[in-house]
Formats: structure tokens, sequence, C-alpha cells
């Protein structure tokens, strides 16, 4: 092939190329012109058959016609791609001035806010907030509270015993242990956390949370602990609460006593939520019994102090209109995010 041939070749694949519209068709053009059975390559094939003296001219004219092509095509190549490109960001704009989604804000646990509250109020009267170990060793979970090995409240049904005879806390009493030990009166605290029982029944939880207040001085009294309950009932209750004291009995208070407060949601007609009685168990207290202050290294004749104890979860439940405790603890967002 004559070397002007060559040129009206490279000018009709530039023509070729340029029309191409796709990477695709473009692979296509190119191996017209390149490929191992396109136009460039045939001539090549064919300088065997040239009379020597032409072959060098015409080779290496057909070598520049296939580097022309090759640019020609990378520089189409890269046309199309940028094309692709513009074409792909004008599709997905973004409007990076629009206001982004907000991340979904949570908010504090149910039982978190309840005891939060319960322990402003007693801070509010100047006692303090003390914690302990859950996991707590059997004196100081019952022998210091004058809790005998052979009591009932140590049944292998009511406590949890890890192998190496410690005890899961089967009330938050062990804090109160533990600050007596280390300190001497006056003694102002509340002491809330989580505490256990080995109870399976569907209705209870093996876990639940409870707080203990505690106060031990030269001249505390019964009517004092009456004094701080009553605030304390009017405070989560509303002003109007009751408080009803049924004599009871615990190892480590003496006098002892249930306390129950008149049912807030009936109005003294009877609900289901106190089933019919107006009045819903509360906790219990107490004057501490002088063998646990001595256990713990206090004069007895010279201190005493009252304590008591109630669940949190259950105030926390009726607070939020929660049917189940069991909704307290299973931490269903769909559930949670409803309070
Ligand atoms: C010390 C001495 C005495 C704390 C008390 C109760 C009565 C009580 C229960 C109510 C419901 C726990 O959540 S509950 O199951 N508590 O009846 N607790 S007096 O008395 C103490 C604490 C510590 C050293």
């Amino acid at each position: 092939m004559p070397t002007a041939d060559l040129d009206a070749l490279v000018e009709e694949a530039r023509a070729a190329i340029a029309a191409t519209e796709s990477p695709d068709d473009l692979t296509r053009v190119r191996a017209g012109y390149l490929g191992r059975k396109g136009t460039i390559a045939e001539v090549l094939r064919g300088i065997g058959k040239l009379a020597p003296e032409e072959r060098s001219q015409v080779g290496a004219a057909a070598n520049t016609a296939k580097r022309r092509v090759e640019t020609l095509a990378d520089e189409r190549r890269a046309q199309l791609e940028q094309r692709a490109t513009l074409q792909s960001l004008e599709e997905h704009r973004l409007d990076v001035t629009l206001a982004g989604a907000a991340p979904a804000a949570g908010h504090l646990h149910p039982i978190t806010r309840v005891m939060r509250d319960m322990v402003d109020f007693f801070v509010s009267l100047g006692f303090s907030l003390e914690e302990g170990p859950e996991v707590e060793t059997d004196w100081h979970n019952f022998e210091a509270l004058n809790i005998p090995k052979d009591h009932p409240a140590r049944d292998m049904q009511d406590t949890f015993y890890l192998e190496d005879g410690h005890v899961l806390r089967t009330h938050t009493s062990n804090v109160q242990i533990r600050v007596m030990t280390g300190r001497q009166p006056p003694f102002r605290f509340v002491a809330p956390g989580r505490v256990y029982r080995h109870d399976l029944s569907p209705r209870h939880s093996p876990m639940f949370n409870q707080i203990e207040g505690f106060m031990v001085d030269e001249r505390v009294t019964f009517a004092d602990l009456k004094g701080v309950l009553l605030a304390f009932g009017r405070h989560l209750f509303g002003d109007d609460v009751e408080l009803r004291f049924r004599a009871n009995h615990f190892p480590f208070t003496e006098p002892s006593a249930e306390i129950d407060y008149s049912c807030e949601l009936c109005d003294s007609q009877g609900c289901k939520m106190c089933s019919g009685t107006c009045w819903v168990e509360w906790g219990g207290c107490g004057m501490i019994h002088p063998r646990v202050l001595e256990r713990c290294g206090i004069d007895a004749q010279r201190y005493q102090g009252f304590a008591f104890g109630m669940g949190i979860d259950r105030t926390a439940s009726r607070r939020y209109g929660i049917p189940h405790l069991r909704h307290l603890f299973e931490g269903d967002l769909r559930v949670l995010e409803q309070i």
C-alpha cells in the first residue's frame, strides 16, 4: 500500500474514532484498524510481498500510521470517560446545602431516671450517695447483718452462690456494712443498685433494683424514720399520700415494719393496680439492730439508727405506666422509645 493511502487510512480512522459515542463503540472501531484482522495489521502483513526497496519505507509509514491511530483512540477514550464521569455527576447531583438528618437522641432509662430522682431527694435532705460491689462476701451480705447460717433468707432458692463462696448481693445492705466498718457515725446516706435473688417465677426477675437509706447518730428515733419516709413518699407520689406501717420481722432491724403507701392511682376507690385494697406495698424499715452496729465496731449504747429499703423498678413501672417489669429489663428499644 502506498504511503499516501496510509495517510488517507489515518484520516478515515480519525473520522470514525471521532464519531464514536461510547467506550464499546470505540473498542470496536479501534479493532477495525489495529486489531489482528484490522486494516493496518493487514498492511504490515503484506510487507513481505513488497519489493525489497519498498519494504522499509512502507513498514515505517505503516508503523507511524499505527501509532497515530493508537493515539487518536486513546485520546477519544479519555474524552468519552470524562464525558461519562460528568454525566454521572450531573445525574447524581448532591445538594450539599440541604439540612442533614438529625441523629436520633436517646434518653435515660426509666429506672435510671427514677433512681436519680430518688437520690436527688435524699441529697436535698443532706444524705450522701454510697455504692458497693454486686459480688459480695458472705460476711458483708449476711453474717454482719445478723443473718445466721441457718436463716431462711440464705436458702439456696433465694441466693446466687458463686463457686468461690462469694454471693451475688441479695440487697444493697452490704454497702452500709462496708461504710460502717470503715468510719464512725454520724452516717446519713442512700445506697441504690442492682440486687439478685434466685427467684424463677415469671412474675419476678432474678435481678432488680433497690434503694436503701440509712441514718445513724446519737439521737435517731423511729419518729425520724417516719418523717423521712413520709417526705420521700410525698416527693414520689404526691402531697396527699398516706403511709401505713405494719409490724414485721427482719434479722437486721428491731423493731421492724413493712411500709405501704396509699394508692396514688385510684384516689381511694380501689383499682387494678392496688388490687382494690387502696394500699400498695412499698418496702421495709426499722431501727438498726444493736448487734449489727456492734459487728461493725460501733458503740450501740451511744448510737442508734434507722434503715429502710424498697424496690425501684415497681415505682418506675407505675410512674411510666409500664405493665410488666420485664419490659424495663429487656432493653427492647421499641418499648423504651415509647416511654
Ligand atoms: C443495715 C441494717 C439494716 C435495710 C432494710 C428492709 C427493711 C426491707 C426490702 C424491701 C423490698 C428490700 O427491695 S426489697 O426486696 N427491704 O424490707 N431493708 S430494713 O435495713 C438495713 C440495712 C443495712 C446495716
